[in-house]
Protein backbone atom coordinates (compact mmCIF):
# COMPACT_ATOMS: atom_id res chain seq x y z
CA UNK A 1 0.00 0.00 0.00
CA UNK A 2 1.56 3.63 -0.86
CA UNK A 3 1.71 6.22 1.87
CA UNK A 4 0.95 9.88 1.46
CA UNK A 5 4.30 11.79 0.64
CA UNK A 6 6.73 12.70 3.50
CA UNK A 7 5.00 9.59 5.71
CA UNK A 8 7.47 6.41 6.93
CA UNK A 9 5.86 3.28 7.96
CA UNK A 10 6.09 2.74 11.62
CA UNK A 11 7.20 -0.78 12.61
CA UNK A 12 5.01 -0.72 16.06
CA UNK A 13 1.59 1.60 16.69
CA UNK A 14 3.45 4.35 18.30
CA UNK A 15 1.62 6.24 21.83
CA UNK A 16 1.89 9.87 20.73
CA UNK A 17 0.21 12.06 23.47
CA UNK A 18 1.27 15.94 23.67
CA UNK A 19 -1.29 16.79 25.77
CA UNK A 20 -2.26 13.95 28.68
CA UNK A 21 -5.64 13.44 30.01
CA UNK A 22 -7.00 15.34 33.02
CA UNK A 23 -7.78 12.15 35.90
CA UNK A 24 -10.43 10.26 33.68
CA UNK A 25 -13.59 9.04 35.02
CA UNK A 26 -14.22 5.71 35.90
CA UNK A 27 -15.78 3.86 33.44
CA UNK A 28 -19.40 3.90 34.94
CA UNK A 29 -19.29 7.53 35.24
CA UNK A 30 -17.38 8.70 31.77
CA UNK A 31 -19.74 10.56 30.05
CA UNK A 32 -19.48 12.38 26.80
CA UNK A 33 -21.84 14.91 25.52
CA UNK A 34 -23.13 16.49 21.91
CA UNK A 35 -24.14 20.15 22.04
CA UNK A 36 -23.89 23.06 20.01
CA UNK A 37 -25.68 23.52 16.64
CA UNK A 38 -27.80 20.15 17.16
CA UNK A 39 -31.77 20.07 17.64
CA UNK A 40 -31.06 17.72 20.59
CA UNK A 41 -28.11 18.28 22.66
CA UNK A 42 -27.18 15.01 24.34
CA UNK A 43 -25.34 13.47 26.91
CA UNK A 44 -24.22 9.81 27.06
CA UNK A 45 -22.66 7.17 29.32
CA UNK A 46 -20.07 5.24 27.95
CA UNK A 47 -22.66 1.89 28.15
CA UNK A 48 -25.75 3.39 26.45
CA UNK A 49 -23.25 4.95 23.50
CA UNK A 50 -21.43 1.77 22.76
CA UNK A 51 -24.99 0.26 22.70
CA UNK A 52 -25.80 1.93 19.86
CA UNK A 53 -23.80 -0.58 18.17
CA UNK A 54 -20.04 -0.83 16.74
CA UNK A 55 -18.70 -1.15 13.12
CA UNK A 56 -15.08 -2.41 12.21
CA UNK A 57 -12.79 0.17 10.18
CA UNK A 58 -9.84 -1.44 9.14
CA UNK A 59 -7.23 2.03 7.49
CA UNK A 60 -3.43 3.25 7.78
CA UNK A 61 -3.33 6.12 10.19
CA UNK A 62 -0.58 8.85 9.70
CA UNK A 63 0.75 11.04 12.21
CA UNK A 64 1.64 14.72 11.11
CA UNK A 65 5.50 14.47 12.61
CA UNK A 66 5.75 11.85 9.67
CA UNK A 67 5.39 8.87 11.15
CA UNK A 68 2.00 5.83 9.48
CA UNK A 69 1.04 3.15 10.90
CA UNK A 70 -0.49 0.65 8.42
CA UNK A 71 -3.53 -0.84 8.64
CA UNK A 72 -4.54 -0.53 11.74
CA UNK A 73 -7.90 -2.32 13.05
CA UNK A 74 -10.59 -0.33 15.06
CA UNK A 75 -14.05 -0.80 16.03
CA UNK A 76 -16.38 2.27 17.17
CA UNK A 77 -19.83 3.63 17.01
CA UNK A 78 -19.76 5.75 13.90
CA UNK A 79 -20.29 9.18 14.82
CA UNK A 80 -23.16 9.43 11.93
CA UNK A 81 -24.68 7.26 14.18
CA UNK A 82 -24.51 9.73 17.17
CA UNK A 83 -24.80 13.05 15.48
CA UNK A 84 -28.09 11.94 13.68
CA UNK A 85 -29.63 10.88 16.90
CA UNK A 86 -29.05 14.61 18.24
CA UNK A 87 -30.03 16.09 15.02
CA UNK A 88 -27.63 18.83 13.11
CA UNK A 89 -28.51 21.81 12.93
CA UNK A 90 -28.38 22.83 8.62
CA UNK A 91 -25.99 25.65 9.90
CA UNK A 92 -23.69 23.22 11.39
CA UNK A 93 -20.08 23.22 9.02
CA UNK A 94 -17.53 22.02 11.79
CA UNK A 95 -16.91 19.96 14.36
CA UNK A 96 -14.96 21.05 17.33
CA UNK A 97 -14.18 17.46 19.40
CA UNK A 98 -13.20 17.94 22.97
CA UNK A 99 -10.50 15.53 24.76
CA UNK A 100 -10.84 15.21 29.22
CA UNK A 101 -7.96 17.42 29.87
CA UNK A 102 -6.79 21.04 27.92
CA UNK A 103 -7.02 18.88 23.70
CA UNK A 104 -9.47 19.40 21.38
CA UNK A 105 -9.24 19.35 17.49
CA UNK A 106 -11.44 21.11 14.99
CA UNK A 107 -13.05 19.23 11.64
CA UNK A 108 -15.06 19.64 8.91
CA UNK A 109 -18.73 18.22 9.19
CA UNK A 110 -18.63 17.15 5.87
CA UNK A 111 -14.85 15.40 6.50
CA UNK A 112 -16.69 13.80 10.02
CA UNK A 113 -19.97 12.45 8.43
CA UNK A 114 -17.13 10.34 6.19
CA UNK A 115 -17.95 6.54 6.13
CA UNK A 116 -15.25 5.66 8.72
CA UNK A 117 -14.93 8.10 11.00
CA UNK A 118 -16.01 6.16 14.41
CA UNK A 119 -16.17 6.78 18.43
CA UNK A 120 -13.67 3.86 19.39
CA UNK A 121 -13.46 1.86 21.74
CA UNK A 122 -11.29 -1.37 20.30
CA UNK A 123 -7.86 -1.52 19.17
CA UNK A 124 -7.46 -4.92 17.32
CA UNK A 125 -9.83 -6.69 18.77
CA UNK A 126 -8.92 -5.44 22.14
CA UNK A 127 -10.33 -2.58 24.46
CA UNK A 128 -9.17 0.00 23.91
CA UNK A 129 -6.09 0.90 26.27
CA UNK A 130 -5.78 3.77 28.00
CA UNK A 131 -2.57 5.24 26.00
CA UNK A 132 -4.24 4.75 22.55
CA UNK A 133 -7.23 6.85 24.08
CA UNK A 134 -9.40 4.73 26.05
CA UNK A 135 -11.64 4.42 26.85
CA UNK A 136 -13.01 6.15 23.84
CA UNK A 137 -11.54 8.20 21.05
CA UNK A 138 -12.35 9.84 18.03
CA UNK A 139 -11.07 8.14 14.95
CA UNK A 140 -11.17 10.40 12.25
CA UNK A 141 -8.73 8.05 9.93
CA UNK A 142 -8.33 9.83 6.63
CA UNK A 143 -6.92 13.20 7.86
CA UNK A 144 -3.95 13.43 9.90
CA UNK A 145 -4.07 11.81 13.57
CA UNK A 146 -4.03 14.90 15.43
CA UNK A 147 -7.72 15.03 14.57
CA UNK A 148 -8.38 11.71 16.54
CA UNK A 149 -8.68 13.14 20.08
CA UNK A 150 -8.30 10.82 22.60
CA UNK A 151 -9.97 10.15 25.92
CA UNK A 152 -13.04 11.98 24.05
CA UNK A 153 -15.14 14.04 26.41
CA UNK A 154 -17.63 15.69 23.71
CA UNK A 155 -18.57 17.07 20.68
CA UNK A 156 -19.44 20.49 19.73
CA UNK A 157 -21.57 21.47 16.12
CA UNK A 158 -20.43 25.19 15.28
CA UNK A 159 -21.58 27.13 12.10
CA UNK A 160 -18.13 28.38 11.82
CA UNK A 161 -14.24 27.25 12.04
CA UNK A 162 -13.02 27.88 15.67
CA UNK A 163 -9.63 26.15 15.96
CA UNK A 164 -8.80 23.39 18.32
CA UNK A 165 -5.40 22.74 20.18
CA UNK A 166 -2.58 22.20 17.08
CA UNK A 167 -5.45 24.53 14.68
CA UNK A 168 -4.54 27.29 17.22
CA UNK A 169 -0.94 26.79 17.20
CA UNK A 170 -0.79 26.71 12.94
CA UNK A 171 -2.02 23.32 12.00
CA UNK A 172 -4.14 23.08 8.56
CA UNK A 173 -8.30 23.66 9.47
CA UNK A 174 -8.64 20.35 7.73
CA UNK A 175 -5.14 18.00 7.36
CA UNK A 176 -5.57 15.84 4.85
CA UNK A 177 -2.61 13.35 4.35
CA UNK A 178 -2.46 12.85 0.84
CA UNK A 179 -2.99 16.64 0.35
CA UNK A 180 0.11 17.60 3.05
CA UNK A 181 -2.26 19.81 4.74
CA UNK A 182 0.11 20.27 7.66
CA UNK A 183 0.02 23.59 8.12
CA UNK A 184 -2.61 26.37 7.47
N1 LIG B 1 -6.28 14.05 24.01
C1 LIG B 1 -5.30 13.95 23.08
N2 LIG B 1 -5.62 13.40 21.88
C2 LIG B 1 -4.66 13.27 20.94
C3 LIG B 1 -3.33 13.74 21.15
C4 LIG B 1 -3.05 14.31 22.42
O1 LIG B 1 -1.92 14.74 22.70
N3 LIG B 1 -4.05 14.39 23.37
N4 LIG B 1 -2.39 13.62 20.15
C5 LIG B 1 -2.90 13.50 18.77
C6 LIG B 1 -1.88 13.12 17.80
S1 LIG B 1 -0.83 14.33 17.27
C7 LIG B 1 -1.85 11.88 17.25
S2 LIG B 1 -0.79 11.49 15.98
C8 LIG B 1 -2.70 10.79 17.75
C9 LIG B 1 -1.82 9.66 18.22
O2 LIG B 1 -2.60 8.57 18.59
P1 LIG B 1 -1.88 7.29 19.24
O3 LIG B 1 -1.21 7.73 20.51
O4 LIG B 1 -2.96 6.30 19.45
O5 LIG B 1 -0.85 6.84 18.23
O6 LIG B 1 -3.54 11.20 18.82
C10 LIG B 1 -4.05 12.51 18.70
N5 LIG B 1 -5.01 12.72 19.75
MO1 LIG C 1 0.34 13.45 15.47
Amino acid sequence: MSLPPGQVPARKFPVFTYVPPAKLPPPEAYRVWVRGRVERPLEFALADLLALGGEQVRHDFHCVTGWTRQNVGWEGVPLGRVLELAGVKPEARWLLAFAYGAYSAAVPLAEALRPGVILAYKLDGKPLPEPYGGPLRLVVPHLYGWKSVKWLLGLKLLDRYEPGYWEERGYHPRGDPWGEERYG
